[in-house]
């Protein structure tokens, strides 16, 4: 069935096919091997398994209210501090009328995050969330990582709890995976020092979760983290879902080091890209969406990564900041029939979803028995 280089994939092909949870050693197997393919074809079967064709694309807009941060993480090439050159920090209206360029009725999601600015409190959001709901009503806000969330509870002297709860009644509907990074308190110290720990993302992550907001999850590779640390992460979120269920999908971030302090770093290469897509599908078997982020993957790795293990190919996004100050090259944005593009030239099946996995358009009938992606590219 399966095709290997590397033999130790055999042992862990049999455990996937028997559906038995992949352990630690396992992980590390899966990511150092140099059977790319053998794992692609592993991490591909699972995503075939679990979605057959079906790659989901969404039509969203990120927006960031500010930049201004106070905490300045070595990885960050975003943020600036409070009264600095570079920075922005919208009014509410501001931030209003910066969606409403862009946001109509084919838009369903606003990714809202931006920097731990000293002056804006949950006051600040609950305002934004209402006026973006009053204007564009239809739009799910996905916003504010756990490290915003933890931010705002601390600058309120509130608990996180309390803080979710007022935020869900001003209009948040789920929230976005960034901030994780890598859990490993020494990897921390190097790329984010003096940000939310690993453990206090993941206890953040179970609150919202108990509180019925549902999030996803994220992992920012190809920095100065080993393999160890990239398999220990994926465990803790693995950990975390069995426990809450509440993570929607998980995002694997590849580092661009440019303007950051980082930035004598290489960086990943697209094999460390496909590999990581391939070990996340495998681990995180509890999980159902892995992501493939086009603006950090950039466009062809991340219609790659699609038999890889990624099932959905995030989005419209319009005009994003982070990857781009950081000197991402893949671009700010891309129009709806180029995602369907890219997904369909991958002998891919694309469904418009909402932030909650639901189809806008229906989803087209099952292909017949044989599959297409087993057929030769000369059969069709
Ligand atoms: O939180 C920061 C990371 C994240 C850099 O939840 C960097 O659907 C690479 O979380 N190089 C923001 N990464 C992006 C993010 C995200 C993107 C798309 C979808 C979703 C989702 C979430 O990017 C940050 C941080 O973890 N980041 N700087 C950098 N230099």
């Amino acid at each position: 069935m399966f095709r290997f280089q590397d033999q130790r994939l055999e042992e862990i092909a049999s455990k996937v096919l028997a559906g038995t949870r992949l352990s630690f050693d396992d992980g590390m197997v899966l990511a150092t091997t140099y059977d790319l393919l053998g794992l692609g074809q592993l991490a591909n079967y699972v995503r075939e398994k679990l979605h057959g064709d079906i790659t989901y694309y969404n039509v969203n807009r990120h927006l960031n209210p500010t930049n201004v941060c106070v905490a300045s993480c070595a990885l960050c090439a975003f943020a600036e501090k409070y009264g600095g050159s570079r920075g922005w920090t919208y009014t509410v209206e501001e931030a209003v009328e910066v969606a409403a360029a862009d946001v109509d009725e084919t838009v369903s999601e606003l990714h809202i995050v931006g920097g731990l600015h000293p002056k804006l409190g949950v006051e600040y959001y609950e305002a934004l969330f209402r006026a973006l709901k009053a204007r564009f009503p239809w739009v799910h806000i996905k916003a504010l990582t756990m490290v915003e969330l933890d931010f705002l509870s601390h600058r309120a002297k509130l608990p996180v709890e309390q803080v979710v709860l007022r935020l869900k009644e001003a209009g948040l509907d789920s929230c976005p995976g960034g901030g994780a990074e890598i859990f490993a308190p020494e990897v921390r110290a190097v790329i984010c020092d003096h940000k939310t720990s690993g453990e206090r993302w993941l206890e953040v992550a179970r609150t919202v979760h108990r509180l019925g907001i549902r999030s996803n999850c994220t992992m920012l590779y190809g920095h100065v983290e080993k393999p160890e640390h990239r398999v220990d992460h994926l465990l803790k979120l693995r950990q975390l879902q069995d426990e809450t269920g509440g993570f929607q999908c998980f995002i694997p971030l590849a580092f661009h080091p440019a303007n950051t302090r980082l930035a004598h770093l290489p960086g990943p290469t697209g094999r460390l890209d496909l590999q990581t897509i391939a070990l996340s599908r495998l681990l995180l078997d509890n999980i159902p969406h892995i992501k493939a982020y086009w603006i950090m993957l950039g466009a062809k790795t991340a219609q790659v990564a699609l038999h890889f293990g990624a099932n959905d190919l995030d989005g419209t996004v319009v005009d994003e900041r982070i990857t781009y100050a950081a000197g991402g090259q893949a671009g700010k944005g891309m129009p709806r029939a180029e995602l369907e593009r890219l997904i369909r030239e991958a002998r891919r099946t694309p469904v418009e979803r909402d932030t909650l996995y639901r189809p806008r358009t229906p989803i087209p009938r099952p292909k017949p028995v044989v599959r297409e992606s087993t057929l030769p590219y000369w059969s069709s």
